[in-house]
């Protein structure tokens, strides 16, 4: 089975950010301004703090690609930390309740927490999003895209359709600096957000993402480590600062009857040449996924962003060299970053869907994937539906 996978490394205010991206099949275009654009849109985003102001985030490609393409060599990209300064930053000794400082500095066996938070940071999620924006270079071959946007923010929340589609909400969603595609709660979010700060206190949220034009039979239900909503849960719980995860209704389901659950089934014979074939749902509560395998409708996936654990205020902790009650320290931070959250998780999502097509589809090289893709489709067609599907 091919297996497409990726790893980073780098600390927050080390000299760079790392990835290192395996089994990409070669002569898939690596489009340098998608990553880059994809880093910048994850800079920006109403509520973000000083460091932003500093970076400039952007891919310098060290292996793995010629003349644009890739060439199936592990790729490794860079992208430069302006703010490196890792041996002169402040030692942290007053943990911050909510983020790694204090469980890390006793597993690490420190009492300064910076040796933990410079990893912990939400800096990684920087090479999360090169990695992904590199994913989105294969599915857009196939059609297939993420778009990732907030969907509440604080107690405020944003009404979409579930029939969008993909340009329609990627465009509502660029209209403006919160990432939310419903623009009757723009206001009140970024009022939010300017309020959280007088009170030096921080905002989370609910960020989305949808992807569409997937095929059918992405993912299995053969084990538990290949079921495909399982690796998306794992993949976004592992994003900075998410405390939960959902598909579809998510934890809604569990509170209604089968027949409000599930999605029926129709065929619609206009739809036959959709990677759907036809086979759509009334609804989509289900989020695209069953029994850990895409089903055709778009795969819809929600995740809880805490609000960041760095309190201008501070808040009571303990100082680790005495243990001495006191407040904790401040490290710069943002007051929000719910919209930053919202292209991080487009981008890990978008990877975990690469990974299972790379798994189904995927060979050497993109050629072979295209045949494989196609060979699938035509397969299917000859074998279901009494002929319907080639009518
Ligand atoms: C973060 C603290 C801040 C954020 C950072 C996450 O960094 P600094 O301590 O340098 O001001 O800006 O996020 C990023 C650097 C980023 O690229 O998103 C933290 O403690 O998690």
């Amino acid at each position: 089975m091919a297996q497409l996978s990726y790893r980073t490394a780098g600390e927050s205010h080390g000299p760079a950010l790392t990835i290192l991206i395996e089994g990409l099949p070669a002569g898939v275009g690596i489009d340098t301004e998608l990553i880059n654009a994809e880093l910048t849109r994850r800079q920006g985003g109403y509520g973000r703090g000083g460091r932003m102001k500093i970076e400039r985030d952007a891919v310098t490609i060290l292996s793995g690609v010629r003349q644009g393409r890739a060439i199936g060599s592990p790729l490794v990209l860079q992208i430069v930390n302006r703010d490196s300064r890792i041996d002169e930053a402040p030692p942290v000794h007053r943990p911050r309740p909510g983020h790694a400082d204090m469980a890390g500095a006793i597993k690490w066996l420190t009492p300064d927490c910076r040796e933990t938070l410079e990893r912990a940071s939400a800096r990684e999620t920087a090479s999360r999003t090169a990695a992904g924006a590199v994913a989105k270079c294969l599915l857009r071959e196939f059609g297939i895209e993420a778009v990732g946007f907030v969907a509440e923010l604080g107690p405020i929340r944003a009404v979409v359709a579930d029939g969008e589609t993909g340009p329609a909400l990627r465009s509502a969603r660029d209209a403006n600096d919160v990432y939310c595609p419903d623009a009757s709660v723009v206001d009140a979010m970024m009022a939010h957000i300017r309020q959280a700060k007088i009170d030096q206190d921080s905002v989370g949220g609910i960020v989305e993402t949808r992807v569409f034009g997937a095929p059918i039979g992405l993912g299995s239900c053969w084990s538990f480590d290949q079921k495909l909503d399982g690796r998306l849960m794992q993949a976004v719980g592992s994003i900075q600062a998410i405390k939960g995860v959902e598909i579809g209704l998510g934890f809604d389901a569990a509170r209604r009857p089968g027949s409000q659950v599930h999605d029926a089934l129709d065929f619609d014979p206009a739809g036959r040449d959709e990677p759907h074939l036809g086979l759509v749902r009334r609804s989509n509560r289900a989020g695209g996924l069953e029994g850990g395998m895409t089903n055709g409708m778009p795969i819809v996936v929600r995740a809880a962003m805490k609000p960041i654990a760095t309190l201008l205020q501070g808040m009571d902790s303990v100082n680790l060299l005495t243990f001495a009650p006191e407040r904790s320290d401040y490290e710069r931070s943002d007051v929000c970053a719910v919209p930053a959250a919202s292209v991080v998780m487009e981008n890990v999502v978008a990877f975990e869907i690469a990974r299972a097509f790379v798994e189904k589809f995927g060979g050497d090289t993109l050629d072979e994937a295209r045949a494989a893709y196609s060979s699938f489709m035509s397969t299917v067609r000859a074998r279901f539906g009494g002929g319907r599907l080639n009518a």
